[in-house]
């Protein structure tokens, strides 16, 4: 069997093959088990035909774990996000002071609702809509409905609270057995999920996910990094969940240690939660010998299983029979057709205890509705390209220059000109927080300064939950704004 097949197809498949110019025809194709054999010809003359031979060894596609949703007619999928978008908003307009009032002053009501396009009729939301109708103000349902509690870090004050009934948690159980089964994750895998366990909501929902799918869970939570690696060895970890960041710690420790990890079963890790590149998913991959995938998600909407990669490795499906996402402008909240770059907005479909309408993430990137070659039929967004606010990702954990300014101003003698100073060694992130003092405190015996240091990196704990090192500077050092915005941050880190 002879058949014309393009290079491009070839190098999406196989990212091994060697680059050749012009055609290329698979001259036969079987596939005995999982393996699949080409032989490859730059010619179609059959009498004649092998300049190539190559013989590609891989598994089967990983399977998906909700076929009826994740692969779903467009049709079908406009109808159901339009009766689920309709049952929200009549839910939220009846049970919900905040949005009804929202709603009343946007002048929309539930019955204008007819179609999913409708859902540009209502008002955006923001954090600071969130934050200000702390703790119980989103809640959609009686509070006695609400089965968990996850919030999250990274604003001053009042952190913003997602509040999970019963079938919220089996939604995000779902949406997280999609994503694990996408990274190959099976009933016979065991997932070392080394995501923090508590109000960060990486733990738990991938926990939840791996026990829907009937994995076995390793819920060792992030750090001790030579325990991890034990853990792994000892248990046969298939699967790894955390940052990409601390994957790359893990290796490097785990390379230190002498551990050859293409001897260990390890096949994928599926990370996410704070900004990474294609440079450094081919890093881990070849030092970890795994597949890297990236997922996406906020506390906001759920926590992680809002998007996530198949193994194509290309772009991010939303699971949008849940999540409804939008690209506006950042600045005039004007739509933004596919393809185009701006700010990610989600409602939340289904989700009863803390339901959410057109949040604004702050998160850019654009959306893409071509085919995916694994079958799955949703909307797909690029990973994320950055954010339109200051807030930086360190360790995983989500961190706004405000929260230090806030602490530094608390303290005597500090005056309020500070630059952070993000770097990452050995792949982990390190803040330094550079603050000026007072001509008094800056002529002070040495042991008071370093006193001091010690004072406002344990009230920086506090408030950030990581930690930083902080260097005291000779007052006037740090340069000042000069009509623009001040430049706070200097982030080294090349991601
Ligand atoms: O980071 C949820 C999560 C946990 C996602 C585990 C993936 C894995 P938050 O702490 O609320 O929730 O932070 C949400 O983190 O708005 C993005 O700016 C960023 N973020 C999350 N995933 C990614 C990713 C969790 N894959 C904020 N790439 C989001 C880039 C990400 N940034």
């Amino acid at each position: 069997m002879q058949v014309l097949i393009s290079a491009q197809h070839l190098f999406a498949e196989f990212s091994t093959l060697p680059i050749t110019n012009g055609p290329l025809f698979a001259y036969s194709i079987c596939r005995p088990y999982n393996t699949i054999y080409y032989v490859i010809t730059s010619t179609t003359d059959d009498c004649n035909p092998v300049i190539l031979t190559i013989q590609f060894s891989f598994r089967e596609p990983a399977m998906i774990w909700n076929r009826e949703y994740e692969c779903m007619s467009r049709k079908k999928l406009i109808l159901l996000q339009t009766r689920r978008l309709q049952n929200l908003v009549r839910m939220v307009y009846n049970n919900n002071d905040f949005y009804r009032k929202k709603m009343d002053g946007a002048g929309v009501k539930p019955s204008d609702i007819k179609h999913i396009s409708d859902i540009a009729k209502l008002p955006f939301m923001t954090k600071t809509d969130m934050r200000d109708v702390y703790p119980y103000g989103l809640l959609s349902c009686d509070v006695n409905e609400i089965v968990e509690i996850h919030t999250s870090t990274g604003t001053t004050g009042k952190p913003v609270v997602d509040a999970y009934t019963k079938k919220d948690i089996e939604i995000w159980s779902e949406v997280m057995a999609r994503t694990l089964a996408m990274g190959d994750t099976t009933a016979k895998d065991r997932v070392q999920n080394a995501y923090g366990y508590g109000l960060f909501t990486g733990g738990l929902g991938v926990h939840y996910g791996a026990r829907k799918i009937g994995a076995m869970v390793i819920p060792i939570s992030g750090g001790n990094t030579k325990r991890q690696l034990q853990v792994m060895k000892d248990f046969g970890t298939t699967i790894l969940t955390c940052t990409p960041s601390y994957s790359l710690y893990l290796a490097e420790v785990g390379a230190e240690e002498g551990i050859d990890f293409s001897k260990l079963p390890l096949k994928t890790g599926l990370f996410g939660a704070e900004f990474w590149s294609e440079n450094m998913r081919k890093e881990i991959q070849e030092k970890l010998h795994i597949k890297a995938l990236d997922i996406y998600g906020l506390t906001e909407i759920i926590g992680p299983g809002v998007a996530s990669e198949c193994e194509r490795q290309n772009l991010l499906h939303i699971f949008e029979d849940h999540f409804y996402p939008e690209i506006i402008n950042p600045e005039t909240g004007q739509p933004l057709p596919d393809g185009e770059k701006g700010e990610l907005v989600f409602t939340t479909l289904t989700k009863d205890g803390t339901p959410v309408i057109r949040y604004r993430t702050r998160d850019i990137t654009y959306l893409d509705r071509s085919k995916c070659g694994c079958g799955r039929t949703s909307v797909r967004m690029h990973r994320i390209l950055g954010r339109t606010d200051d807030m930086l990702i360190i360790r995983g954990v989500n961190v706004f220059p405000s929260q230090i300014e806030d602490v530094l101003l608390r303290i005597e003698g500090v005056e309020p000109q500070y630059q952070l100073i993000v770097e990452r060694r050995d792949n982990l992130d390190y803040l330094e927080v550079q603050v000026e003092v007072s001509d008094a405190v800056f002529s002070d015996e040495i042991k008071n300064l370093e006193a001091k240091e010690k004072q406002i990196e344990k009230e920086l704990h506090e408030v950030l939950l990581i930690s930083a090192k902080v260097k005291l500077v000779e007052p006037k050092t740090i340069a000042r704004s000069e009509g623009g915005k001040s430049k706070r941050t200097i982030d080294k880190r090349v991601i």
